[in-house]
């Protein structure tokens, strides 16, 4: 045993037993001193040293305290050490700490020594982050020395310092090439302790442990790689482990299997839609490139496709060598993809996110998928010229001859069921047509009839028999948008039936027809019905126009068949002859190939009519923007050209009104001082003087009031009635110009939105109040001659002082006359006016805010209609911001779903001999 040993274990002392052997150490020990005291330099320091380790372990710790403080050789660092421990076992824990940390050593072994003292002495006083510090600082100054790291580990873990945990397992793992360690750290990572971690954190112990064990590498990797999945540094670990991969040699003929599924399942999940493009755009490739890479054979055409369908989309992201790689894979490597499903997958994926993105419920796309996914029934496409008897055709056939053979218009898809159900798809939605009644009448109708399309189901036993769809159609020699759309339906068609007439068949126009079906879809078969047989009354003629109708057909379509039929001669004859036909022309091999190649066209074509519909709406919303901005100029002057009019109605109107008044004042004006001054009349010299100026003061108000009530009253009645028509046919011919006004407003907006109407309502109040102003009139009295004006007062005394005297009289009652004759009635008359017309300005006032209510609500709707327009620009300005300042939002899902069906068409293409480039 080392002496160092000896020291660790307090077992110095031994080696003063090795003379006398069964004697007790304390007894040999006291000897010893003794002896050694006699010396004449006596070294007592060692013996002290053992004797205090005697006393330790028999735990007199005071003693072996008192020893141990006099030691004064080398030994004197763990004697310190030994006082400590025993401080420690006396529960004196700050004492021992204190003596721990004072000790000064270079040696490494009782350094370590003491650190483990402390560390256990922290741990007892709970002070645990010195309990890290120095089980750190142990681990880094002493990893080797036993079971340092093991305690930290245990440490660690008990106190789930995860983070220390892993960085021992991984320091450990790299320091001694330590499986062990390595197998530690995959549990952690597999315990989701390590995810918080930044990537790049493992990036030097996967080095070490690929030299080292690659099958444990691909376990770890995995571990990793699924620990991030969910983290947002998931993007960081894929650049991290990608660029690791790129310095591996990979030659060796490892199975990465595992690692290879992972691939895929990143690869797919990075390209779903979640991300955009510019984060994939420098991780895709290096991702692909490693994955090609490792890839065996299970995952080799996913793995080649992928990086041949992405370097198709993003030229020169993937290096030419690693193309050429994945050519030569993919030429080689066998086909296991269940490619249906994935395209199934793919479009569904399309879908949700067209849904989502508010593009539209595709009813009609979907429909066509759904019938390409039914592969027990066969799709025969009804095909040919107007008149052709298509629909008496499938009619016949199928026993419906209560449907009408109407002109088709619409396309309609006939198939066995076991109740009738007949739906309209159209590309936002799917209605039932609940009754035979219901289909009829959609069926007259010729509006936008090719844009649905319409399956009928009902028990059949001929479509059943054969598993058949039959799929009427419109005349082909329509419009060239008809012939467009009918077309459509090639997508969903196994076979096509054209059907021709035998007074003319296979003409010109049906050729061309033909070569541009042969144009979309080279591969589909086209047979022929040769229709209305019994129009040919002489059997050779019949035979020859068969036969020289199959020829011309053959010559251009060599594998034709063609059949002979006529919708009047006897049916069980002719069905069984046609389930012949049909039974031969119905080729059942390599459906779902044929069915597949459908469906990625339809996928295809999906996503770039998503593209399209994207830019449509923009140009829609540009448009709408420009015409409502156009249109808010427009209701502005209309806004302007009504309260001009307004203006003007309202002065004329109020002018009128104000003539008529005025006419009617100045009457009175003139004809009041005449009617007094008439008054000297009354006069006479009989007149009773005292009181004559009471009498006749009585007797002119009676006159002006008889005056205004009967003669101005209905002259000023009838001027109104006269004014109020007059304003009636003057606002009428505003209206009418209001009416111009809207007119041209609805014909812009392509529907009855504008109606501006006045209202004249008021003009019937105008006609009450009129009525009311000019039905009576009571004047309150007016003080003519008892006032106190000069004259009149020396009148009134003057008669009251002569009127006695009859010599007087003569004289009084010449001044009366002339006075009456003479008096300026001015003030008088304005007087009256002021009362008279008091209520007649009260309604001229009133006017100008009757013809505003008048005018109301025209203004209103066009203050309206201008706001609205105006909204529509703001929202739709809007609309233009949000979707130009992320376009990468929408294009770049749609981008990676050219990506996911480009791979799809090379894997279709995998296998089939194809030559690749
Ligand atoms: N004589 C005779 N007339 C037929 C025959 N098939 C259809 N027709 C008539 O041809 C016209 C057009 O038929 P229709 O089925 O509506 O043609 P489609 O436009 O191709 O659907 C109708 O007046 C039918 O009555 C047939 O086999 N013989
Ligand atoms: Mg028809």
């Amino acid at each position: 045993m080392t002496l160092e040993n000896q020291l660790i274990q307090k077992i110095y002392y031994e080696t003063f037993m090795e003379t006398e052997p069964g004697k007790q150490p304390i007894q040999i020990l006291g000897e010893a001193f003794m002896a050694e005291q006699k010396n004449d330099l006596p070294d007592l320091s060692y013996i002290r040293f053992a004797q205090g380790e005697v006393y330790f372990h028999y735990k007199d710790y005071e003693a072996a305290i008192f020893k141990w403080e006099n030691i004064a050789n080398e030994l004197e660092p763990w004697a310190k050490k030994n006082t400590a421990d025993a401080f420690y076992e006396l529960g004196l824990l700050s004492s021992a700490e204190d003596i721990y940390k004072a000790i000064v050593t270079d040696n490494i072994t009782l350094k370590t020594e003491v650190a483990l003292q402390l560390f256990s002495l922290y741990i007892e006083r709970g002070k645990m982050e010195s309990a890290v510090t120095i089980i750190k600082k142990t681990v880094t100054l002493n990893p080797d020395y036993p079971n340092v790291t093991n305690m930290a580990k245990a440490f660690f873990e008990d106190q789930h310092d995860w983070s220390n945990a892993v960085e021992l397992a991984v320091n450990e793992a790299i320091r001694n090439d330590s499986l062990m360690w390595f197998d530690t750290l995959k549990i952690y990572v597999d315990q989701g302790l390590t995810k918080i971690l930044s990537p790049n954190y493992f990036s030097e112990a996967l080095m070490a442990l690929y030299r080292l064990d690659q099958p444990r590498f691909q376990q770890l990797v995995s571990s990793i790689w699924n620990s991030y999945k969910n983290e947002e540094t998931y993007l960081l670990w894929l650049k991290e482990i990608n660029s690791l991969f790129i310095y591996l040699d990979l030659s060796g003929n490892d199975s990465w299997q595992e690692l290879s599924s992972i691939f895929k399942e990143t690869y797919l999940s990075l390209i779903d839609g979640k991300y955009l493009m510019k984060k994939l755009q420098d991780l895709i490739p290096n991702l692909l490139s490693n994955w090609l890479r490792i890839t065996d054979g299970e995952y080799a055409v996913v793995a080649s496709t992928a990086v041949l369908s992405w370097s198709e989309l993003f030229p020169t992201s993937i290096s030419p060598i690693v193309i050429e790689e994945a050519e030569t894979l993919f030429s080689t490597a066998k086909n296991n993809i269940e490619e249906f499903e994935e395209c199934l997958n793919l479009f569904d994926s399309i879908m949700k996110w067209a849904e989502i993105h508010e593009m539209g419920a595709n009813h009609r796309t979907k429909w066509m998928v759904e019938k390409l996914i039914n592969f027990e029934t066969q799709n025969f496409l009804i095909a040919g010229l107007n008149g052709s008897g298509k629909s008496s055709f499938v009619h016949f056939v199928l026993d419906e001859e209560t449907l009408r053979d109407a002109p088709t218009s619409s396309v309609v898809m006939y198939k066995d069921d076991e109740q009738l159900v007949i739906e309209e798809i159209t590309d936002n939605d799917v209605v039932e047509l609940s009754e035979l009644s219901d289909f009829q009448e959609r069926m007259d109708r010729r509006r936008n009839a090719l844009e649905s399309i319409i399956e009928f189901r009902r028990p059949n036993s001929f479509l059943y028999d054969h598993q058949l769809s039959f799929i009427d159609t419109p005349g082909l020699d329509g419009s060239h948008y008809e012939r467009q759309e009918i077309l459509k339906y090639l997508n969903v068609t196994d076979t096509i039936l054209f059907i021709l007439d035998t007074n003319g068949p296979f003409m010109d126009k049906e050729r061309n027809i033909l070569s541009q079906i042969n144009e979309l879809v080279p591969e589909l078969p086209i047979h022929f019905i040769l229709n209305k047989m019994d129009t040919i009354y002489n059997e050779q003629d019949a035979i020859r126009i068969f036969d020289e109708t199959k020829s011309a057909i053959n010559t251009y379509l060599p594998d034709a068949k063609i059949f002979a039929f006529s919708s009047q001669y006897d049916k069980a004859q002719q069905l069984s002859d046609l389930s012949g036909f049909i039974h031969s022309i119905k080729s059942i091999e390599n459906l779902e190939e044929k069915r597949l190649a459908k469906l990625l066209f339809i996928v295809r074509s999906t996503i770039t009519s998503l593209l399209q519909k994207r830019i449509d709406i923009e140009n829609r919303l540009i448009e709408s923007v420009k015409w409502n901005e156009d249109m808010v100029i427009k209701l502005n002057g209309a806004v302007n050209q009504l309260h001009d009019l307004e203006l003007q109605k309202t002065k004329s109107i109020t002018n009128s009104y104000r003539t008529i008044k005025e006419e009617i004042q100045r009457d009175i004006t003139e004809a009041i001082p005449k009617l007094l001054h008439d008054c000297s009349k009354l006069i006479s010299e009989d007149s009773n003087f005292s009181k004559i100026h009471v009498e006749l003061n009585n007797e002119m108000n009676r006159r002006i009031q008889d005056y205004l009530k009967n003669k101005v009253l209905p002259i000023y009645f009838s001027s109104l009635q006269d004014w109020i028509n007059q304003s009636l046919e003057e606002l009428g011919k505003g209206q009418e110009f209001l009416d111009e006004i809207s007119e041209g407003f609805n014909a812009l907006y392509g529907e009855e939105r504008i109606k501006l109407a006045c209202d004249f309502k008021t003009i019937d109040d105008w006609r009450r109040d009129t009525d009311r102003m000019t039905s009576g009139f009571q004047l309150e009295e007016v003080n003519i001659f008892l006032r106190k004006t000069p004259s009149q007062l020396l009148l009134k005394s003057a008669g009251k002082l002569f009127g006695a005297l009859s010599q007087n009289k003569g004289m009084l009652h010449n001044k009366y006359k002339s006075f009456v004759e003479n008096e300026d009635y001015t003030e008088i008359t304005e007087i009256v006016l002021k009362q008279f017309l008091q209520q007649f300005e009260f309604f001229e006032r009133s006017i100008e805010r009757d013809m505003a209510w008048i005018f109301r609500n025209p203004m209103n709707v066009l203050s309206q209609s201008v706001e609205d327009a105006r909204f529509e620009v703001q929202t739709n300005e809007e609309m233009i911001k949000k979707m130009n300042t992320n376009p990468e939002m929408f294009r770049d899902p749609l981008t990676l779903f050219e990506v996911r069906l480009r791979q799809l068409e090379w894997i279709n293409l995998s296998g089939k001999g194809t030559q690749v480039i």
